[in-house]
């Protein structure tokens, strides 16, 4: 017999399967139903590593499983090829870095088509060609005229390694840069900003619908990025100023107990106050406004600092009593959440209550808080301790008496009434900061006044003047300084319109999430050039019905792509509003529990191991090495073990001796269940993500075959082609080389991965079974064993014939009986 040679059979199929292109669909699809199957596109930063191997494998599971389940299925590829790590190795090894991305783009194709994930290979995109960012520019435009794009001066992450700037998703947990490791600083700059606050309420509202089809953490994740905090606004007026100032408190019931207000020192009101402070007041918070801005996000949050701050010389009046209080500056309070200034009310705020012990500001209880005993809890202001509980209002007039929520609610009539406030909700998601002062992106299609008479105007570039092209690199300085190296390419930058007006170019580029935000709408229409996508085809295809990537992208890039698709719907595209029904995030490959990484000196390389394995080994073992939500570690793998699963499966097929289209009815029983069991379980299994089971099961299912061949039925009984058949197609999720190999030795032409899995024969299951009690008068008298499907006559048959039962009736006469199938059967006698 030959021997089992992986190289040998991928160098048979690859070639008939790029002859075949059996995953090409045409978008108008035939008359099955369709599945939209997505892996997040790949960024071409060198070849393809471990961590795609995995995540390709497993989306590629899943199409080539809706394939063989009846199903047309579209399973694009594409390259997310703008971005920040193509430029900065650009500048290092100083080549373009458009060369350098197609360089690693066609590498990292080279590795795929070995690899032979199912792609549509016809639908191929790039984000950084001109004919893919043309839409960018054009979804820019849209979101332009909507007034979803705009620009503002504010305050920024600036990433001083990178010089760029940074959304505040790409600033880590501890102030630092995602990308560079750059402890992130705050800089005031004039940016592009998508309005993607106007969709928190959405945004967050509609992620009850993929519970179940999501993973929980990335549900929570989306749910605590966007923060929604429901309270009241409340206007206080400042003395000696027009305007009143508007306050977001989650407490409105302790208004009577706000005895001081706070404002960021880096808002603009605590700049205008500061105007009209005392010479020396406005000297103070000048020099804590400096020290403010020295201080991340992060410290700025963080509770346990010891308060500090600066009066700011002026006074507010609560609406409510009248009362004048003092407003201070503290870098507790910041500047872009809810209106950058907050009532304190110390008694029952830890932050404000440490602030007022640290100033000697009043403290007022207005909620009687109680411990269980009924004691009152100690008085803040000596227990250094804020109570923040549940309560009766008390010193807060119309309040008093009520407990915390009906004072909640009372206190938000009470301000409606005075027209001083009013029910609101606040926000911890920040508009979507989308200019980048980088090279290597979409540039954005405006034009600013260049000349005395249209200073200061902007314009959007026409629709037919798309795309805007980013000009060559040669001769810009692609380093970072700040500015983008746009603004040096003048020639590129001056633009003279019909009228001979000059206007120039905005210099800066997207953020390369815009990019990602909706290219699984492009894959419809890969190659039109004169839209974006095709509206009918993607109502057709769309949503995606299984969306696979790593969970690095649960907040921002999922986030991102909700949003515009929401946005895209309401401009009258889409027929959906979300854009991933279903979503697998793929745990990471590690090694000796580690992060692979060049530095730690423990990458394995995807090239080398598939150049060793083969293919189909290495995805077998990575389906196998556990439930893919988890981490893999390559130390504790065996592709050896998996090569030789591999081996024992394409052998049984060789081994097969009946003719193809044989009757399988009169094949051995046992082998036959064996059989007809896997077929009716896997599928439950794959579609609940259990891969490693249903390989565990193919495995068990060749052993049980080959052991039918060597000792009982032998190698021409009919259950054993059954068998070999239902192997091979199941095991082309896995392993498409080896299954397509054995399909051929069974006698059949490729390809298995187009073959309709076939059915489970229910009569040749084993039931499950259910025991059912069987009460006389309320007696248990007897328990049954019996098939879950019984129905009521039978189950009330088999309590009348059991021994048990008739003992318990005796010659007494039945009145009654009660069948609650499959559970109990009660008979009530005379
Ligand atoms: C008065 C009050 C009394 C508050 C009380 C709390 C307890 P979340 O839940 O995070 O939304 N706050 C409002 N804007 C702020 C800002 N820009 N910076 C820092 N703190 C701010 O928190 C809302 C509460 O945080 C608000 O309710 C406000 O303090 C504070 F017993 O108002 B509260």
């Amino acid at each position: 017999a030959d021997s089992y040679d992986f190289q040998a059979i991928q160098d048979r199929w690859l070639p008939v399967w790029e002859e075949l292109k059996p995953f090409e669909v045409p978008n108008a699809g035939s008359d099955k139903p369709k599945k939209y199957v997505l892996d997040m596109f790949p960024y071409p930063s060198g070849d393809l590593h471990m961590g795609h191997a995995e995540a390709f494998c497993f989306g590629d599971v899943l199409a080539r499983y809706w394939r063989g389940r009846g199903y047309d299925v579209l399973h694009p590829i594409g390259w997310d090829s703008f971005g920040l790590p193509a430029e900065n190795a650009a500048i290092k090894r100083g080549v373009d870095p458009r060369e350098w991305t197609y360089a690693n783009i066609a590498q990292q194709k080279a590795s795929f088509r070995i690899y032979a994930p199912s792609f549509d290979w016809s639908r191929v995109l790039h984000t950084s060609d001109p004919e893919y960012y043309k839409w960018n520019q054009w979804l820019f435009l849209k979101m332009y005229e909507k007034g979803l794009a705009y620009r503002k001066a504010s305050w920024v992450n600036w990433d001083p390694v990178d010089q760029t700037v940074l959304a505040n998703e790409q600033v880590l947990a501890d102030g630092t840069s995602e990308r560079s490791g750059a402890v992130v600083v705050k800089k005031k700059l004039t940016q592009w900003y998508f309005r993607i606050t106007d969709y928190a309420d959405r945004l967050l509202d509609d992620l009850d619908a993929l519970e179940g089809h999501w993973p929980a953490k990335v549900l929570n994740m989306q749910r605590n990025w966007i923060g929604r905090s429901t309270g009241a606004e409340v206007e206080f007026e400042i003395e000696g100023r027009e305007a009143k100032v508007p306050v977001f408190t989650t407490r409105p019931d302790t208004l009577y107990g706000a005895t001081f207000m706070v404002v960021a020192p880096d808002s603009d009101l605590a700049a205008e106050l500061a105007v009209s402070a005392s010479p020396e007041a406005r000297m103070q918070f000048q020099e804590y406004l400096t020290e403010t801005q020295r201080q991340s996000e992060i410290d700025r949050q963080n509770a346990d600092r010891p308060k500090t701050g600066v009066f700011l010389d002026h006074f507010a009046i609560n609406p409510v009593n009248g009362e004048r209080i003092p407003v201070w500056a503290s870098d507790y309070v910041l500047a872009d959440y809810g209106h950058g200034a907050i009532m304190a009310v110390p008694a029952h705020d830890q932050r404000d209550l440490d602030f007022a012990r640290e100033f000697e500001l009043p403290v007022r209880v207005v909620v009687d808080v109680r411990d269980e005993t009924g004691e009152s809890l100690p008085d803040p202001l000596e227990s250094g301790v804020a109570t923040a509980g549940d309560g009766v209002l008390v010193n807060s007039g119309p309040l008093d008496g009520l407990r915390k929520a009906e004072a909640i609610a009372r206190a938000i009539e009470v301000l409606e009434e005075r027209g001083t406030g009013r029910a609101a909700k606040t926000y911890r998601l920040r508009d979507w900061l989308i200019s980048r002062q980088r090279y290597w992106g979409t540039p954005i299609p405006i034009l600013h006044g260049a000349e005395e008479g249209n200073a200061g105007e902007m314009r959007a570039v026409g629709a037919s003047e798309l795309p805007v092209r980013l000009p060559a690199s040669e001769g810009l300085d692609l380093k970072p300084k700040g500015s983008s190296p746009l603004g040096a390419a003048t020639e590129w930058a001056s633009v003279t319109d019909a009228a001979g007006t000059a206007w120039t170019r905005d210099p800066d580029t997207m953020d390369t999430f815009v990019d990602s935000s909706w290219y699984y709408l492009r894959f419809l229409s890969s190659q039109d050039d004169t839209q974006a996508f095709d509206p009918t085809a993607v109502n057709a295809w769309g949503p995606i019905d299984q969306y696979a990537g790593g969970v690095e992208h649960a907040i921002l890039h999922l986030l991102y792509s909700r949003f515009i698709t929401k946005v895209l719907h309401d401009l009258g595209y889409l027929d959906f509003e979300e854009p991933f029904s279903a979503l697998l995030n793929q745990g990471m490959v590690l090694q000796d529990g580690a992060k692979m990484s060049k530095s730690k000196g423990n990458l394995v390389e995807f090239a080398s191991e598939l150049g060793e394995h083969g293919a189909d080994a290495l995805r077998v073992t990575l389906a196998f090495a556990g439930p893919p939500e988890d981490d893999i570690d390559w130390a504790d793998v065996s592709v050896q073990g998996s090569a030789k699963f591999l081996a024992r499966a394409w052998r049984v097929a060789g081994d097969v001796a009946s003719e193809a289209g044989v009757d399988f009815a009169g094949g051995d029983a046992t082998l036959r269940k064996h059989t007809h069991q896997l077929l009716a379980d896997a599928p439950g299994l794959i579609e609940h993500y259990k891969f490693n089971v249903v390989v565990a099961r193919l495995m068990d299912q060749v052993n049980v075959t080959r052991k039918a061949i060597d000792a009982g039925a032998g190698a021409a009984d009919p259950a054993v082609r059954e068998s070999a058949e239902a192997i091979a197609v199941i095991l082309s999720l896995f392993a498409p080389y080896t299954a397509e190999d054995m399909w051929a030795k069974l006698g059949h032409r490729p390809t298995v991965a187009l073959e309709e899995w076939p059915a489970a024969d229910p009569a040749l299951l084993v039931e499950d079974e259910v025991t059912m009690v069987v009460q006389v008068n309320g007696k248990v008298r007897d328990r049954l064993t019996l098939p879950a499907s019984v129905t009521e006559a039978e189950a009330e048959a088999a309590a009348r014939a059991s021994e048990a039962v008739q003992r318990a009736i005796g010659d007494r006469e039945i009145a009654n009986v009660i069948v609650r199938v499959p559970k109990i059967v009660s008979i009530a006698l005379r």
